[in-house]
């Protein structure tokens, strides 16, 4: 049944894995949905081929969206829908600056530090944020695979009682669209759980090049995943955050989940593309160090995927 809001239009910010499987899903479900691309390319792409989604059980169906390149700046929309990574949201803040008052916008990004960046240019009220965890694998600039279901979360960063109604229909529609979407009261418990999640499996996978779920069948990196656990959950104490057992327990349960994945960050490395770890590992490191807590385990870990990565060491911040 699709939901009863019908002008919410969607502009979804990046054409990588998680902007095309959104798209795709919102896109079939009947909801207007318009990509924005980094490059021109993708852009025309989109255009002539369509986006092609492969679902869970491989059929394969054609979709068409408007696209557009991101230097062609944001088209008109009331729910900006933000897929790319940190490193290149900067890059996005004059168009976000732009924007009408009146519209939403939700990141997705892993790790910390897009709030912030997002209330430079933004009121208050306009930003939400999202953590999913859908499995989707991009297999060209118009092709699409769903690899795995999950959930989407949705809400403001601090703790709010009132419901947006832009951000509602969102999760109607997100939840139409076979998306399991629940709107939170508040999203920053779930990103720092998120962030540590991600602060264990990411690096870790892209240093040794393997699958999340090899993590768990060697003693040595799962000490490994252990040790960076308690350096930080210190950190999250320091920010406020209740991290206990059960939130290790989680994140080992989620690399057995992901057992098969290639994580974002291995990814990443694999396409010689800006990594992640700065907002990850970084975002520990810094805040550690104003909270006079050690992580040298995190610091090495992001300098080692710094000079992997081919950025070298001494530009973390
Ligand atoms: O979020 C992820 C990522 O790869 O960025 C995990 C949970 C580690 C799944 O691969």
């Amino acid at each position: 049944m699709q939901p009863v809001t019908s002008d919410l239009q969607v502009v979804v910010v990046g054409g990588g894995s998680v902007g095309l499987l959104y798209a795709a899903r919102l896109a079939l479900a009947g909801q207007s949905v318009a990509v924005v691309t980094r490059s021109s390319i993708q852009a025309n792409q989109l255009m002539e081929q369509g986006l092609w989604l492969q679902s869970l059980d491989g059929k394969k169906t054609k979709v068409t969206v408007p696209a557009q390149p991101i230097e062609a700046g944001l088209p008109t929309g009331n729910l900006y829908l933000l897929t790319v990574k940190q490193p290149d949201l900067p890059a996005l803040l004059p168009a976000l600056a732009g924007l009408n008052r009146s519209a939403r916008v939700i990141a997705l990004q892993n790790g910390m530090g897009h709030q912030e960046l997002l209330a430079e240019v933004l009121a208050d009220t306009q930003c939400f944020f999202a953590i999913h965890t859908e499995g989707a694998r991009r297999h060209s600039a118009t092709e699409v695979e769903h690899t795995g279901t999950g959930t989407l979360r949705v809400g403001p960063w601090q703790e709010s009682n009132s419901k947006d109604p832009v951000i509602a229909a969102f999760v109607d529609w997100a939840s139409a669209a076979g998306i399991a979407a629940i709107y939170e009261k508040a999203m920053e418990p779930h990103a720092w759980k998120k962030l540590l999640a991600n602060a264990l499996i990411n690096p870790l996978t892209a240093l040794f090049e393997i699958p999340n779920g090899a993590l768990l069948d060697n003693p040595y990196t799962q000490g490994l995943m252990r040790d960076l656990f308690e350096e930080a959950a210190q950190v999250a104490a320091f920010a406020g955050q209740k991290i206990g057992e059960a939130d290790w327990q989680e994140i080992v349960a989620i690399c057995r989940s992901t057992s098969r994945n290639l994580s974002s960050m291995l990814q990443d490395v694999k396409r010689h593309r800006p990594t992640e770890v700065q907002s990850i590992n970084g975002y520990l490191v810094k805040l550690g160090k104003q909270a006079g807590i050690p992580t040298p385990l995190h610091e090495t870990l992001l300098r080692v995927i710094l000079l992997k990565s081919g950025m070298g060491i001494g530009k973390e911040g």
